[in-house]
């Protein structure tokens, strides 16, 4: 085993900024010293595969940085240009896991896993962050992850040598993979295999929680643990296996149908599964897709979906999706309805009968708030559907198969509402999951269809299906 290909790390910690917004005004983009120095950092680490093991053999011709950096551009789904531009920037510089991204590359041999089910692993020492007891649970939860989806079985052992050697360390800490200070690397671990084989390391410069602050310890090892058990990163944003850390409620933690899959190409179901319902990832194409809500943002679509939404960029016919929690941490992992009013830059989030005003990135103070505060009557429990209606200037409130008209500047519902979709939007149905405004049209979405309708003429234009949206 070699080792240098295993180790794992995880980046910066800023809020997640996956893909950067477009901003008002396009900044000039200077790309500093510290950036390029990331940037190669970055690539050396976690896209070894390319030169250190092709290139052994065989010189490579060009600049292998450039084409570790394309590999990696084309590992998220981003657009493979080959600079160092903004959005691949960004990315570099989220939390993330330090195993290499690239598997068809990995110098270890593909599958390689445990050949007995009956596993064993120490704590060898503890992290001053959390109680031992604390640690202790974190771990026995982040194992029984895995351990109710296949036939493994996890033995803690107190002394001695165990197959999954578990310690928390600092800087150079025994195996030539330092860790680096605070923040960028979280934790590596190693495949299966003898001696350092399975043996998961978490990087104390970190500040390990069982909470929301610094790093959830149960959601890093459950993820450190799938490579001690075998398994490489994957491109599913939604997986417990994407390179990048997000933070999940633990209890409300579910392992997503795409780990399940890999884990269990490896090892087998297990016997009985406790948690059988294991989310999947949304597919745009799915011709039954229907949609939680969509709005624009600076000229941008977002999309949204259970957890996530793709953006739409206004040029581009491919979508990217992102985990709403990624670019909005406070946000809920589901809303119900969104929208923008451009004249203030701002838009809308709904979910149950709370909102939040947001410009970019950034929640404004006060928010969430109640959207009684709107003036909609307090039995209201939720919005269906938002739409700012650029034609008349009013917003649109859907909720069930009546709508309100507010007014922005008064920050009023108008007279005369709720009235029925029925009546002022015939044909569109009874209910809307999701609307939005484009050059005088607004596209209502029930289901899998969407209706286009002309918010000049008062009719519908055109009936499309939902994920037409994400050029299906
Ligand atoms: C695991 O199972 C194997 C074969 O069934 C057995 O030899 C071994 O002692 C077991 N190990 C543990 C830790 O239970
Ligand atoms: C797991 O191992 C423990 C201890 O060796 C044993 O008591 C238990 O029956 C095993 N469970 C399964 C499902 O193999
Ligand atoms: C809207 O969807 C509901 C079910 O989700 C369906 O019963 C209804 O016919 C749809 N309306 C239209 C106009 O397609
Ligand atoms: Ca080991
Ligand atoms: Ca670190
Ligand atoms: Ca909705
Ligand atoms: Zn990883
Ligand atoms: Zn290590």
């Amino acid at each position: 085993m070699v080792p240098s290909t295993l180790s794992c790390a995880a980046f910066l910690l800023s809020l997640a900024l996956a893909w950067p917004l477009p901003v008002p005004h396009e900044e000039d983009l200077h790309v500093t010293d510290k950036d390029l120095r990331l940037a190669e950092s970055y690539l050396r680490t976690l896209y070894v595969g390319s030169d250190q093991h092709a290139g052994i053999m065989t010189k490579r011709r060009g600049n292998p940085l450039a084409a570790k950096l394309r590999e990696m551009q084309a590992f998220f789904d981003l657009e493979v240009t080959g600079k160092l531009d903004e959005e691949t920037l960004e990315l570099m510089k989220q939390p993330r896991c330090g195993v290499p991204d690239v598997g068809e590359y990995n110098v270890f041999p593909r599958n390689l896993k445990w050949s007995h089910y009956n596993l064993t692993y120490r704590i060898e020492n503890y992290t001053p962050d959390m109680t031992h007891a604390e640690v202790d649970r974190a771990i026995k939860k982040a194992f029984r992850v895995w351990s109710e989806v296949t036939p493994l079985n996890f033995t803690r052992l107190r002394s001695g040598t165990a197959d999954i050697m578990i310690s928390f360390g600092t800087r150079e800490h025994g195996d030539f993979y330092p860790f680096d200070g605070p923040e960028g690397l979280l934790a590596h671990a190693f495949p299966p295999g003898k001696r350092i084989g399975g043996d998961t390391h978490f990087d104390d410069d970190e500040t390990f929680t069982s909470g929301s602050n610094g790093y959830n310890l149960f959601i890093v090892a459950a993820h450190e643990f799938g490579h001690a058990l075998g398994l490489d990163h994957s491109r599913d944003p939604g997986s417990l296996m994407y390179p990048v850390y997000s933070y999940l409620e633990p209890s409300k933690f579910l392992l997503p149908d795409d780990d399940v899959q890999g884990i269990q190409s490896l090892y087998g179901p297990g016997y009985r599964d406790p948690n059988p319902k294991h989310p999947r990832t949304p597919e745009k194409c799915d011709p039954e897709l229907s949609i939680d809500a969509v709005t624009e943002l600076r000229g941008e679509k977002l999309i949204f979906k259970d957890r996530f939404f793709w953006r739409q960029h206004p040029q581009m016919t491919d979508v990217e999706l992102v985990l709403i929690k990624n670019f909005w941490p406070e946000l809920p992992n589901k809303i119900d309805a969104a929208y923008e009013y451009p004249e203030k830059d701002l838009i809308f989030i709904f979910r149950g009968r709370k909102f939040w005003a947001l410009n970019g990135y950034t929640i404004l103070p006060d928010y969430p708030k109640r959207i009684q505060e709107l003036g909609f009557p307090k039995s209201l429990k939720t919005i269906d559907a938002a739409v700012s209606n650029r034609v008349t200037g009013k917003t649109l409130f859907f909720t069930g198969d009546k709508y309100w008209s507010f007014d922005e500047e008064k920050q009023m519902v108008d007279k005369g509402y709720p009235r029925l979709i029925m009546d002022d939007f015939p044909g569109i149905g009874e209910k809307v999951d999701a609307a939005y405004q484009r050059n005088g049209y607004i596209y209502f979405f029930n289901g899998s269809l969407q209706f286009e309708y002309s918010a000049w003429s008062n009719k519908i234009m055109r009936v499309l299906r939902a994920n037409s949206i994400l050029w299906c």
